[in-house]
């Protein structure tokens, strides 16, 4: 146990109330993200949890990760979501993807379309380091291992056709992050007629209020582009010819840059050749360093494939590099300034590290999700990237946030930086799950 006592629930309790939230949306399977909002299986939500489970219960990390590699198509695309067909209350659903249309995509179960930032090779690292002697995982690992490969194959062979060594994404879903400020400008270049717009019925604000979600115009376009991958069967040669949303993110490749890196630790664990994997996570790194450093701002920036022009957007997210080890000690140094001044008071100011987006960022919201909310996984990847480079007090800053507000307000999906206060669904699996992984 490494935390010291405050006022609030004593650290047993935190960390049985986490794991209570966890088996309370544990379907047998795989593990809901939240209860209402998201019912079905989410890929980076449960990359995220296995990373708790891999701390206590290395059986529910195998089934969970297990259960998203039985949907990965043929073509080593892993699914955004896998559909589970007894909750309906969710959109878009099954039918709204058409993703049988694709020649890829598995038939025995359904899934969407696109993808979601690739954390899994680092989860599986997570359990052969944490649990290696527990029965079975050594085994599922080195299953795992061949599914991983077919995963990074996938974005460096299709989301990559100008061998730039950066993938690019091609909905806001698959950021991870789809409210985020950094897709404004594309969504709003984005004309729509009425008839381009596919019908559909929206069901996330009957859960939450709609004040914290995004706009309708920006689902109007989420839609939208979901019809148009559909129409080409999900071709990806075909989508790219005209797709007006592709998007070399900062986020997406760092993460894939630390997951290549682990990807290489798991090959020479299992006795594998981890030189290719090495190899990508130094070119990709690279290719981060080279294309998307911004120096007035401190940081890297997302490229706009379609406009070929960066997207001058401060947030929270793209300093995630440090977690993909990719900046230099000088960028690191540059990064943790800016990361300390009043736009995420890191190290400053009121309130609760980090912010989403820059806290005097146009259009900065406390409340609405992705706009300036505390988001539990961010803040993980973050302390770890500053403790990679040395910056102990830093990290410790941010680990004690993520066990404060657990403590204080419960498992929220994200936070209002100037209150503290949950926002978004309650009983959020990955902040219960990377709670008991700083503490346990
Ligand atoms: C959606 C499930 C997902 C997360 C995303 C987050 C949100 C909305 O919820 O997406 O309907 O998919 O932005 O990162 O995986 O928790």
């Amino acid at each position: 146990m490494k935390e010291d006592e405050p006022a609030g629930p004593k650290v047993e309790d935190l960390i049985a109330q986490a794991k209570m939230v966890l088996d309370f949306n544990w379907t047998g399977e795989y593990t809901r993200p939240g209860p209402r909002l998201y019912p079905h299986q989410w890929s980076w939500d449960s990359a995220l949890i296995a990373l708790g489970y891999a701390r206590y219960a290395p059986d529910r990390a195998m089934r969970e990760l297990s259960h998203l590699f039985d949907a990965q198509w043929k073509n080593g695309l892993l699914p955004q979501i896998v559909f589970n067909p007894d909750f309906a209350a969710y959109f878009p659903d099954a039918s709204f993807w058409h993703a049988d249309e694709s020649p890829d995509a598995p038939t025995h179960l359904r899934t969407s379309g696109i993808v979601q930032p690739p954390v899994h090779a680092t989860a599986v690292l997570a359990l052969l380091r944490n649990a290696a002697e527990a029965p079975g995982v050594r085994s599922f690992c080195e299953k795992a291992f061949s599914r991983l490969v077919s995963w990074h194959d996938y974005l460096y062979r299709e989301r990559d056709p100008g061998g730039e060594n950066l993938v690019y994404i091609r909905h806001p879903w698959e950021s991870g992050m789809d409210n985020s400020p950094m897709w404004d400008a594309i969504l709003e270049s984005m004309f729509l007629y009425p008839s381009d717009i596919p019908s559909y019925k929206r069901a996330d604000t009957h859960f939450v209020s709609s004040e914290d979600r995004p706009e309708s115009a920006a689902y109007d376009r989420f839609a939208y582009l979901v019809k148009l991958f559909a129409e080409r069967n999900y071709d990806e040669a075909r989508i790219r010819e005209d797709c007006p949303f592709l998007v070399q993110d900062v986020l997406f490749n760092s993460l894939l840059c630390r997951a290549e890196r682990d990807l290489a630790e798991l090959a020479r664990t299992l006795g594998e050749e981890p030189s290719a994997f090495e190899a990508r996570a130094r070119k990709t790194a690279e290719a981060i360093n080279d294309k998307l450093w911004d120096g007035e701002r401190g940081t890297y920036l997302g490229f706009d494939l379609v406009s070929g022009a960066h997207i001058k957007v401060l947030a929270a997210p793209n300093f995630v590099a440090l977690y993909g080890e990719v900046p230099d000690r000088k960028r690191a140094r540059a990064m943790l300034a800016r990361l300390s001044s009043p736009s995420f008071s890191l190290t400053e100011g009121t309130g609760v590290p980090v912010t989403s987006y820059d806290r005097l960022g146009f259009g900065f919201s406390s409340v609405r999700y992705w706009r300036g909310p505390v988001w539990v996984n961010i803040d993980w990847f973050l302390m770890h990237g500053l403790r990679r480079y040395g910056y102990e007090d830093e990290a410790d800053r941010l680990r004690e946030a993520i066990v404060r507000l657990c403590r204080e307000e419960g498992f929220y999906e994200y936070f209002d930086p100037t209150t503290g206060m949950g926002h978004g669904s309650d009983l959020f699996s990955w902040t219960a799950a990377l709670l008991l992984d700083v503490v346990l």
